[in-house]
């Protein structure tokens, strides 16, 4: 089966194959696409991210950090089929730059570490492949280091965290605690490793063979759970034929029913020549995936728009359907758009092609309407649609200013042009604070976008924790005069008024109304009076807004020739400044309802995070859909969210995540609330 899909391709059809790396940070994905590079001869060289020198990540903030922060796309062709990777960043704060562009991939790799402590890191995207219905491998990298026993250990631990049944296909031979090569348990033969070269062919060690037979009929009765002949051959006593067995794994592989497992070294190259018969052998074909993503009649994926290279804005996606030409007519939503310059891209090199073969991953200039998410269509044959992405809740916040005014503008555009590469940022200019917010989905993401911000933009920034809303109300009421009076030659100025404040119940805001009799106060300037109050709960006695209060104007005085809008106003919120000291004012934080999903066993560590941090448990039990995962509900202030986020995680092996949203006003008493009055009155000066 998989046999004919390669010989399909090369007649003439041919059709490029996406293979998508993801997994948790630091397993070696960027590595392991340098050593697909190296192996299928596209490179000559065999970069490093430790030495600087790798295709992908070659952005300042991803050399700096030796770790991927954003995806990055490469291309080879092994025995004349083109492979496109989609190297996805593993780090928290940047695995959503990959969410758009994974479900374009034919096949996921799935690249671990060679330590079974490390295994439960990769459940959430065992669940997200799933859930995507994504056909994927595991690649154990690092294997040159597995400790004696890891593979078996690390084999039962992910077995509990996949939904599909797992297919060992290697087991490892090792040396004087070194492993040096491996047995193909589909083909029954056994390999070394040579570095930097193809595995050499060897006998099976006699030491192996007990395990490779008893992992051997583990892998066939895995299958046989989806071939009715295979599972009579095994009944039968019979040794199925090799290229059944082939043919088994790529059907199911593409089918997403198993799961196989390789071994290999991204550093030594070791299994890296398997790993690519496996992409040969077990990737669909990009009209499968069309199918899985209900694409009729072709289109263009666009899942980044990339600001950050030499050539301007670039649509980066993947060609569905025919061939795409420079020129060919698109539409998106219900716009009309022409197809402009295609290019290939390799790291941070970009090639210049005349068109685009049906699977090619591409940049396209000049196609300013696209969005990341959205799927192209062309004109006459298919329409557009936008994908549904989820992407991660925003955990962190910062404040920016720029250190010179001047530079404004270009932060604005630079934010602009940022938050469209990056759909997990978001600013916003906070209409109370007057501050300009960066929320990120936790600090590492912040940093790295301020680094480009600076570096990419030259913007200089200063930086601070995003002030916290707080507010006041009053406890009872009183009734206070306000009389503004000037007499300054010519016109003078009066207004006159007395007014009743009290509270109200929480969440009720502000109510004003009038008892004026007689004119008192002439009718055009009650409603000035009205905004003088307003003027005063800007800032109540704490130097916050106040809320929840009513207010009735029930008295005054007016002045034939001095009274005027501006003196009532004036008036109003003298009245209103100073009925407020006396309403017994107290403060208020905003606080939050927090959502935290813990592995299981971590719940209750969770929760004394929150308690420790003023937080009220709500509720700890088991999490509503995945299996081995907790979940805490807990009601916690806005001022504590600060550094939960690497708090939860550096107790959960860095799976802690939650999302929150605000709940309530809670007043605040004691030490706290005078720190916080202390703190805006030497904000105020
Ligand atoms: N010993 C050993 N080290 C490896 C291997 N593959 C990668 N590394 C090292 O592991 C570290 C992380 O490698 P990367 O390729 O950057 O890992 P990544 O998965 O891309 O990491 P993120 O982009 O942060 O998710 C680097 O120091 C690599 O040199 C391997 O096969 N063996
Ligand atoms: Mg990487």
């Amino acid at each position: 089966m998989a046999s004919t899909q390669s010989k399909e391709t090369a007649a003439g059809n041919r059709s490029t194959r996406a293979v998508a790396l993801v997994g948790p940070a630091g397993t070696g994905k960027t590595s392991l696409a340098e050593a697909l590079l190296y192996a299928s001869g596209t490179v000559r060289r065999r970069g490093s991210v430790e030495a600087e020198n790798s295709v992908g990540d070659t952005s300042a903030e991803a050399r700096a950090r030796h770790g991927s922060t954003e995806i990055n796309l490469m291309h080879f062709d092994f025995l004349n089929d083109r492979y496109a990777l989609i190297d996805v960043p593993g780090g928290t704060g940047f695995a959503a730059d990959g969410l758009a562009a994974l479900q374009a991939a034919d096949i996921a790799l799935v690249v671990i570490d060679a330590v079974p402590e490390r295994a439960a890191l990769v459940e959430p995207m065992l669940r997200q492949l799933d859930e995507l219905d994504i056909p994927h491998a595991i690649f154990v990298n690092k294997i040159e280091n597995a400790r004696a026993g890891a593979i078996r250990e690390l084999i039962a631990q992910l077995q509990e965290l996949s939904g599909e049944p797992l297919a060992l296909r290697q087991i490892p031979i090792r040396e004087d605690e070194q492993v040096t090569g491996y047995v193909d348990l589909a083909l029954e033969r056994a390999y070394r490793y040579r570095p930097g070269e193809e595995s050499e062919r060897v006998d099976i060690p006699s030491g192996v063979a007990e395990r490779e037979i008893e992992d051997r009929t583990h892998l066939l009765e895995t299958l046989a759970d989806f071939d009715d002949d295979l599972l009579e051959a095994l009944l039968e006593d019979e040794t199925p034929e090799t290229t059944v067995v082939m043919a088994d794994l790529a059907a199911d592989t593409a089918q997403n029913k198993v799961v196989p497992v390789l071994l290999g070294s991204a550093l030594t190259g070791g299994g890296i020549h398997r790993l690519l018969k496996l992409l040969r052998h077990e990737t669909p074909l990009p009209q499968t995936t069309a199918e899985r993503l209900g694409i009729d009649g072709g289109a263009l994926h666009v899942f980044k728009i990339a600001n950050g290279g030499t050539m301007g804005r670039l649509a980066l996606g993947r060609v569905f359907g025919a061939a795409l030409n420079e020129g060919d007519d698109l539409v998106i939503g219900n716009e009309q758009t022409r197809t402009g310059s295609i290019f290939l891209v390799q790291g941070d090199k970009t090639a210049k092609q005349p068109a685009a073969a049906p699977g090619d991953v591409i940049a396209i200039a000049k196609l300013d309407s696209a969005r990341s998410g959205t799927l192209i269509g062309r004109k006459g044959v298919s329409d557009s649609s936008d994908l549904l992405i989820e992407y991660p809740s925003r955990n962190a916040a910062i404040a920016i200013s720029t250190s010179d005014r001047r530079d404004d503008v270009k932060l604005s555009t630079a934010l602009r042009r940022l938050c469209e590469e990056d759909p997990a940022l978001e600013w916003m200019q906070d209409e109370a604070s007057h501050e300009t917010i960066l929320k990120g989905v936790n600090e590492e993401h912040l940093q790295v976008v301020l680094a480009r911000l600076q570096g990419r933009y030259g913007v200089k920034l200063d930086t601070k924790a995003p002030s916290i809303a707080y507010r006041e109300s009053i406890r009872k009421g009183a009734t206070q005069r306000g009389r503004h009076k000037k007499q300054s030659g010519g016109h003078g100025q009066y207004g006159d008024v007395i007014i009743e404040v009290r509270p109200l119940g929480r969440g009720e805001g502000f109510e004003f109304d009038d008892r004026i009799s007689g004119g008192v106060v002439p009718k055009q300037w009650i409603p000035p009076v009205e905004a003088g109050i307003r003027d005063a709960m800007e800032k109540g006695p704490f130097g916050f807004p106040v809320v929840d209060v009513a207010v009735t104007l029930i008295d005054g005085s007016h002045h034939s020739v001095d009274s005027s809008e501006l003196a009532f106003r004036l008036a109003g919120r003298q009245a209103m400044s100073e009925a407020l000291e006396k309403c017994a004012p107290y403060l208020l934080e905003p606080v939050m309802k927090v959502i935290v999903d813990a592995p299981a066993g971590t719940g209750s560590k969770a929760s004394s995070v929150l308690s420790s941090r003023r937080g009220q448990i709500l509720g700890l039990g088991p999490h509503p859909h995945w299996q081995r995962w907790e979940r805490v509900e807990a009601l916690l202030p806005e001022s504590s969210i600060q550094g939960l986020d690497a708090e939860l995680r550096s107790m959960s092996h860095g799976l802690a995540s939650f999302v929150t949203e605000y709940d309530h006003l809670a007043e605040v008493g004691g030490r706290q609330a005078s720190d916080v009055v202390k703190a805006r009155a030497e904000e105020m000066v």
